[in-house]
């Protein structure tokens, strides 16, 4: 199954079983056969598509392409804030997904993060962005590349000796299969510290749309003018409450909540709690 009929309606680690993850990325131009007259429109035509079971995610790429960018859209969400960025809730989709406007000062950047094994779109609305993207620190496997493990050990299993193959797990022996146990993870959790590796850079420009899933890695978004405001509108689906920060020298994992700076173009007063986990934007 390649990305045309790929499920976005799931997560990502539920959506693996007949997908082939090295090609659910969008770096292949997409042929435009929309146009959307507003953002309105484009929220109401991703409520339609996603009222269904099956949500391809070339199809929500494509609206989200075929929306143009019109200040006059997106301004009443549009609240920034002077020391770092902000998301301010534009929709919440039914359950199925949500929407947000990220506004991000000059300089602001998000910390390394993952999506919660959630899909995420992202189109720049004003201003540019650049994504760094980074693989996976060895002492933290996703949900979906476990799933993808468990799955490569069971076919592995399936075709050799069986005898001869749970002996080499045990001793921790991966043999040809390239496959690590979940005994070996946790064993180099604590052992196998090391700094984040950059593996791409983009610079988006305004109307670009990208994706990205836990299964093709992570990710931090920095806007790199020193003068400009710049404006993104996200999808998550399905939506999240929290995801995970990375120490971009150790690779530590820390769960962050993911909090809003306004809701439907209202501001939100924030009583903060000690108790309360770190919020993500900090
Ligand atoms: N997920 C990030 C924005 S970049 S996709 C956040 O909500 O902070
Ligand atoms: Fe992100």
């Amino acid at each position: 199954m390649e990305i045309e009929t790929a499920n976005c309606k799931t997560k990502v680690s539920e959506c693996i079983d007949n997908v082939d993850l090295e090609r659910l990325s969008v770096d292949r131009p997409l042929k435009l056969d929309v146009e959307i007259t507003g953002l309105d429109k484009l929220i109401e035509e991703l409520h339609k598509v996603f009222s269904h079971s099956h949500v391809n995610i070339q199809d929500v790429q494509k609206l989200m392409l075929g929306y143009k960018s019109d200040p006059k859209d997106w301004r009443k969400y549009a609240k920034y804030d002077r020391f770092r960025y902000t998301r301010n809730l534009v929709d919440e989709g039914n359950g199925a997904f949500n929407i947000m406007i990220l506004c991000w000062g000059p300089g602001h950047a998000s910390a390394i993060h993952d999506h919660a094994d959630s899909h995420c779109f992202m189109k720049l609305l004003s201003g540019s962005l650049e994504e760094v993207r980074y693989d996976w620190p060895d002492n933290v496997q996703p949900e979906v590349i476990k799933k993808m493990k468990r799955k490569a050990k069971r076919c592995c299993l399936e075709s050799e000796d069986l005898e001869k193959s749970d002996a080499k797990y045990t001793n921790g022996d991966t043999g040809n299969c390239q496959i690590d146990g979940d005994d070996f993870d946790e064993f180099r959790e604590n052992y196998d510290i090391k700094s984040m590796k950059e593996v791409g850079r983009t610079r988006m420009e305004i109307d670009d749309v990208c994706y990205i899933n836990d299964a093709l890695g992570l990710h931090r978004m920095e806007n790199p003018s020193h003068v400009d405001g710049a404006v993104s509108l996200h999808l998550y689906c399905p939506p999240f409450k929290s995801c995970r920060v990375f120490d971009a020298h150790t690779g530590k994992p820390t769960e962050v909540k993911v909090t809003f700076w306004s809701m439907y173009g209202k501001k939100i007063k924030r009583v903060l709690e000690a108790s309360d986990m770190v919020d993500g934007q900090q």
